[in-house]
């Protein structure tokens, strides 16, 4: 059997609990409680550690996925969280403020992950605010030198949620694609790149 880790993160009120559990086949962990702190007048609920899903794919392949807390004062489970994944999916809300500002530090905060491994970002909130567009959200990548494919998702939709976790997957290894044509001699590039996706 093949495991992957994957991690999702991302502010506070972007998805991520509700996307492991859309996709999650096993039922999910989160260790959700009440809020005490300046998240409180945000939602009922707020993520203090983590979530924790198995998505099954095809055959025996288990893509594990993991959430890291949004609040800034539990970054430092990040790196914890990020041992051993071979991906990051970030979740970004159009419902925020900044939302190009929150991939930009995010994007930051996650900047070794993203250079050793691979990352895909999905925009939720955009059936309430279609701004910013996909298209800024791939000029702020552009500009911060990052290749990602970028979607626009609902994290509730377990569709949405699956095809953000294969786009990362093929991201990393075209070797996952059935679909493509068989390999030719031609190694393939380290990297395919994410506009195939866009
Ligand atoms: N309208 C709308 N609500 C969404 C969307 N994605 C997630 N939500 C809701 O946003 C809220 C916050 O989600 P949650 O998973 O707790 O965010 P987390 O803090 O990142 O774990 C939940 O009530 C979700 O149902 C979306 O695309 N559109
Ligand atoms: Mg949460």
């Amino acid at each position: 059997m093949t495991h992957f880790k994957i991690i999702f993160s991302g502010p506070v009120g972007a998805g991520k609990t509700t996307a492991i559990a859309a996709v999650s086949d096993i039922p999910p962990v989160t260790t959700d409680t009440e809020p005490t702190d300046e998240t409180r007048n945000l939602k009922a609920t707020t993520t203090i550690a983590m979530d924790y899903g198995v998505l099954h794919l095809d055959g025996d392949e288990r893509v594990h996925l993991y959430g890291t807390p949004g609040q800034d004062r539990f970054s430092f489970m990040r790196p914890i969280l990020a041992e051993g994944a071979i991906g990051v999916i970030l979740l970004i809300t159009n419902t925020r403020p900044a939302p190009l500002a929150d991939l930009n530090e995010f994007l930051d905060a996650f900047h070794t992950v993203i250079q050793d491994t691979s990352l895909a970002v999905g925009v939720t909130g955009m059936d309430i605010h279609r701004h910013p567009s996909l298209d800024h959200y791939r000029q702020t990548l552009l500009h911060a030198h990052v290749t990602a494919p970028v979607f626009e998702v609902d994290a509730r939709r377990r569709p949405d949620i699956a095809l953000l976790v294969q786009a990362l997957l093929l991201n990393i290894d075209p070797g996952l694609d059935d679909t493509r044509p068989p390999p030719t001699t031609e190694p393939p590039p380290a990297h395919t790149t994410a506009r195939d996706y866009w």
